[in-house]
């Protein structure tokens, strides 16, 4: 396999004019987002955000997440102070979500609208200050070994574009949601990633042990006392696939990742849900077993085959999925007449090859465009159509087809409350108002 070969010079003149774009951005408030990437003028600098956040108080993280989104949209911790309040929605300082109208404003999602979701505290922020010598050891290599960060930046790197999706996103959208956190559609974005081939790394250690089937990251988590157990360790196991794509990452959307996305290294594994996105990671190994972490063996499972929820699989390659982002019938009443409908795409492990609009909840599919840049398979696309809606109540929806051929059902079988895909589950309900 070609080391260096996944990026085109093409694709990656679109990710540098995206990043430079994304860069330039504050949250999708200008217009030129939705025409994609490339007509952006970067006339605005929004200040990148420092790698520097103070750890949030201890006293929500492993515990279970409310079951229901606060009544009142709850502020932002302190250490996420430079995020964008009003583009956010506050489950609880571990669990924040992008509005759903801001994601469709723009191809890329600026860092300062990105969700976050930690399962345990993340490791003291100190720890940037000497990123350089930030460690990670490697195992079940033919000369396992240990490289600091400053030892990875020296090697050749690659920049790639993924949308990074909590496995939970949409949840409080099924008829009989799973307990755990309500997401709606923002536990989910799309960035871009610079950092080193994990393929690149392993052959300089002479190659993955005979008889690997797993890739296992694990995160350096504070862990409550320190000790690492079953219970708490943050480690997931992904098939040793994965490792094509698999980038060892410092930065996220051109700037150093901070610390509440996983700085200053974080396993990116194209195509997989977020939770295998090892942050801070500490350790990569090769296994034959899967991880015996709780969050492998209990959490973060799908079933087997739809309709048998209690033989599962964990969640590892994302469903292709799709979100109207406008309108949603927030603000000014929508009239009667020719009205743009925009939202995201994606295929989740394979690229989106069509998105179909019904404003009759179903009964009539329309194929709307692609819009703006595509930045590869794991990227999501935006996308938009014109359609003349009636006076009276609509059902918006959208349906995305990936390139396996897969497309979102109408409902998601189970109610396991991960990879929630229906297209009627992410139904926008308007009531159209008379033209005129
Ligand atoms: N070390 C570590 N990595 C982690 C997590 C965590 O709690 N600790 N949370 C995972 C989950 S469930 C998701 S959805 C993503 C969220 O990434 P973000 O917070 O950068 O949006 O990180 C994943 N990686
Ligand atoms: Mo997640």
């Amino acid at each position: 396999m070609p080391r260096h070969a996944t990026v085109n010079p093409q694709r990656r003149t679109r990710l540098i004019q995206a990043l430079a774009f994304a860069l330039s951005a504050a949250c999708g408030k200008l217009q030129a987002a939705t025409t994609g990437a490339g007509s952006a003028s970067a006339d605005t600098t929004t200040k990148a955000p420092t790698p520097t956040d103070a750890p949030p108080s201890p006293a929500a993280a492993n515990t279970p997440n409310p079951q229901l989104p606060p009544a009142e949209p709850a502020p932002l911790p302190a250490s996420l102070a430079w995020k964008d309040a009003d583009s956010l929605l506050v489950h609880n300082p571990h669990a924040i979500e992008t509005r759903r109208a801001v994601l469709g404003r723009q191809l890329i999602t600026p860092t300062q609208c990105l969700f976050v979701r930690d399962n345990a505290l993340p490791p003291p922020a100190r720890l940037l200050a000497e990123a350089g010598q930030w460690p990670v050891a490697f195992g079940g290599v033919a000369q396992p070994d240990a490289y600091t960060l400053a030892e990875l930046q020296a090697m050749p790197t690659r920049t790639v574009a993924t949308v990074l999706q909590c496995a939970e996103n949409g949840r409080a959208l099924q008829s009989r949601p799973a307990i755990g956190t309500q997401w709606q559609t923002g536990a989910a974005g799309c960035v871009i990633w610079t950092g080193v081939p994990l393929t690149t790394v392993i052959h300089e250690l002479g190659g993955v042990v005979p008889g690997s089937r797993f890739l296992t990251a694990t995160g350096a988590d504070s862990l409550p006392d320190g000790i690492a157990s079953d219970f708490t360790r943050v480690e997931r196991s992904v098939p040793l696939s994965a490792l094509e794509h698999a980038l060892l990452a410092w930065t996220l959307n051109g700037a150093p990742i901070p610390l509440a996305h996983g700085g200053p290294l974080r396993l990116v594994l194209p195509g997989y849900a977020g939770i295998n996105y090892i942050k801070y990671v500490r350790r990569i190994a090769f296994t034959a077993e899967e991880s015996s972490a709780h969050i492998q063996t209990a959490d973060f499972r799908v079933p087997l085959r739809p309709g048998e929820p209690r033989l599962t699989i964990p969640a590892w390659r994302l469903p292709v999925k799709s979100w109207i982002t406008e309108p949603l019938g927030s603000g000014e009443p929508v009239k009667a007449g020719t009205t743009p409908i925009r939202g995201v795409a994606m295929g989740g492990a394979s690229a989106v090859t069509r998105i179909e609009v019904t404003a009759d909840g179903g009964a009539t599919w329309h194929p709307a465009q692609l819009t703006g840049s595509d930045l590869g398979p794991f990227a999501w696309r935006l996308f938009e159509i014109s359609l003349n809606l009636p006076p009276g109540p609509v059902e918006l929806a959208c349906r995305a087809t990936n390139a396996a051929g897969q497309q979102q059902p109408e409902l998601t079988t189970d109610n396991t409350g991960y990879f929630v895909n229906g297209w009627r589950e992410h139904h926008v309900a308007l009531t159209i108002a008379p033209a005129g």
